[in-house]
């Protein structure tokens, strides 16, 4: 079961190099069979195509919006700056694809990911935008789940069993640990 034919949901994030990472709230909605909407926004390189998305995005249908970015994530506070449809952050810390190894010299930020969550957390009275933890995409598309379960009460037994599947597999994790 679908739930609507337009999307519920937008995806956005800074660059293609968030995509990686932002997969992980699609993930979910596939999962759910939630209609969501993914697009490259850039609060620096689009300005004018972030603020015409975020004036839209309530005519578009969408009850939530995640938007992930790396380094100065100004994203998802500009988004919510625009718009009264609750936005989850997330923020990210890329690798460079370039770079031979995972080591810290081919992080994207020199701060761990650290500058991203502040960007996104740190916003000024009145204008909130909550976060998930960096790089925890998934995360932010389960809280969306739950946000759209107030609309859509079927939803509650979806993720009434996911937490009950999550359960079941930490006990034969544990299972296992005794073998
Ligand atoms: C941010 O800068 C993006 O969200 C991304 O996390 C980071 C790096 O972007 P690219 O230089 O890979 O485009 O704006």
């Amino acid at each position: 079961m679908t739930y609507s034919k337009k999307p519920l949901v937008g995806i956005i994030m800074g660059s293609s190099s968030d995509s990686r990472i932002m997969k992980g709230a699609a993930e979910i909605f596939d999962e759910f069979k939630i209609k969501h909407e993914d697009q490259i926004i850039s609060a620096h390189r689009t300005p004018s195509r972030l603020a015409e998305y975020a004036q839209h995005a309530e005519k578009m249908g969408f009850k939530v919006i995640i938007a992930g970015a790396g380094g100065a994530a100004h994203l998802p506070g500009m988004i919510a700056s625009h718009t009264i449809i609750p936005v989850i952050g997330v923020p990210i810390l890329v690798y460079n694809d370039k770079h031979p190894k995972k080591t810290d010299a081919a992080k994207f930020s020199a701060f761990g990911g650290l500058d991203s969550l502040l960007s996104i957390t740190e916003m000024p009275s009145g204008s909130p935008v909550v976060s998930v933890g960096v790089n925890k995409a998934g995360n932010a598309g389960i809280y969306a789940m739950k946000i759209l379960a107030n609309e859509f009460p079927e939803l509650k037994n979806k993720l009434k069993q996911h937490k009950s599947d999550q359960h079941k597999s930490v006990l034969k994790e544990s299972e296992q640990l005794k073998k």
